[in-house]
């Protein structure tokens, strides 16, 4: 009977680790692109969270974050529409700029807390 009850401990516990991905796909953070602005114009994260960008304006807007274009390129949102980043575990604490490239005074500050 003992191996039988290890394939089903087993099991279950595959079972608890799907549970986080599942999850992970929610935003940790959503991210408003308003009036030609950023709100909130300080975008607190963690590594390993996700932030999705929502264009709220009737104009397309970009994202660059500045020195880390392997993070966010230039991503570009579409009126109305949505776009999704994910911020690497192993990214270095710190502040990083967020840049509207089509807009010059569009910027945020990305604060990447310690994990
Ligand atoms: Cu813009």
């Amino acid at each position: 009977m003992a191996p039988m009850v290890t394939i089903f401990v087993a099991t279950f516990a595959g079972l608890g680790f799907a549970s986080p991905f599942a999850g992970a796909q929610q935003p940790s953070l959503i991210v408003a692109l308003k009036n030609h602005l950023f709100e909130p114009v300080l975008v607190e994260v963690k590594p390993g969270d996700t932030i999705r960008f929502d264009n709220a304006d009737d104009t397309l807007h970009s994202l660059t974050l500045l020195g880390r274009e392997d993070v966010i390129g230039e991503e570009f949102v579409d009126p109305g529409g949505s776009y999704t980043i994910h911020i690497p575990a192993e990214m270095a604490p710190g502040t990083y700029e967020l840049d509207c490239t089509i807009h010059v005074d569009m910027r945020a500050k990305l604060l990447v807390r310690e994990r």
